[in-house]
């Protein structure tokens, strides 16, 4: 594997959702380190930090790569041995998610119970984690999804779950409301949580959380808590990814304009709750709950 096909797996979403991004993006600086392992300090660090420039640029409504990869080349430049420095921080990388999430999965299937539909849209490994730990406790319910146009990650969803045997059924995105109103809870993933609580995901989540707002169903972000973006803290906006028009529309006529926004920020009164390892809190109050967990991410 090269740093560069990594880096054009995360662009065309071959490698897709925060935490599996946040991974690969670890893997790509371990192989820079890996092949600089005899050069000088000064190099290692200079070509180090390009490396991480280059995956942030990958998709640009990602905290939790940015989190990761800073926690892992943190005072690095202090280190004897830059490669076993990096080394040690992988596992500690790899202990995080692993606890994190057996803790999501725990708390989060807490929430479902035997003949509940669950409403979920696109493809979250932290949704998938609780409805597999849902079904391991006994539990039998549904899940209705979306496909999620224009790259399709819902079917990723649907054919998980279906490997797993958990009942799914499969709607295109303008049927959401019927999938919806039938739902008795929405669950869904997220790629960044603001200062003041908005949640960032998949484009098309806000408008599934007000369907789900009309008919008093509950919607938890089930999120990894490093997707807390701490430079919001200080007024930075969290960008909003704009992908190619071809995904939505390859040979469109000219004259017609495409926006093909990957994400859309979710209003903090439209969620009940987030799910992540520090247990399950109002958005208001989730980044104080994370700068008191992990200082560093501020
Ligand atoms: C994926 C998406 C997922 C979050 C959370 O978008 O919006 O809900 O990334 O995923 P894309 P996870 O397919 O554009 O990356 O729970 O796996 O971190």
């Amino acid at each position: 594997m090269h740093f560069e096909s990594i880096v054009k797996d995360i662009q065309s979403l071959k490698i897709q959702g925060a935490e599996n991004i946040a991974k690969a993006s670890v893997k790509a600086i371990l192989i820079v380190a890996e092949k600089l392992k005899n050069s000088r300090k000064t190099d290692m660090l200079h070509y180090l930090n390009h490396a991480k420039q280059i995956l942030f640029k990958t998709r640009i409504t990602e905290p939790c790569m940015r989190n990761t990869l800073n926690y892992l080349l943190k005072n690095i430049e202090f280190s004897d041995n830059i490669y076993s420095h990096l080394h040690a921080r992988l596992e500690a990388v790899k202990k995080h998610f692993e606890e994190s999430n057996k803790k999501i999965a725990m708390f989060g299937a807490k929430k479902i119970s035997s003949r509940m539909i669950v409403f979920t849209h696109c493809h979250s490994s932290a949704v998938i984690n609780i409805l597999k730990k849902a079904k391991q406790e006994g539990k039998r319910f549904a899940v209705h999804n979306t496909e999620t146009r224009p790259l399709f990650q819902g079917r990723i969803t649907a054919s998980e779950l279906a490997r797993e045997g958990i009942p799914v059924v499969h709607y295109i995105d303008s049927a959401a409301r019927i999938a919806l109103k039938k739902a008795d809870i929405m669950l869904i993933g997220a790629d960044a949580i603001n200062s003041e609580g908005f949640v960032f995901n998949k484009i098309g989540s806000e408008m599934f959380a007000e369907i789900a707002a009309k008919y008093d169903i509950p919607v938890y972000v089930c999120s990894d808590s490093w997707k807390f973006d701490a430079q919001t803290l200080w007024g930075f906006e969290e960008r909003i990814e704009k992908r190619h028009e071809k995904e939505v529309w390859p040979g469109a006529p000219k004259g017609v304009r495409i926006n093909n926004y990957a994400f859309e920020k979710i209003n903090p009164s439209l969620i009940t709750g987030i799910i992540s390892e520090l247990g399950i809190y109002r958005p208001e109050v989730f980044a104080e709950e994370v700068i008191s967990a992990y200082p560093w991410i501020k």
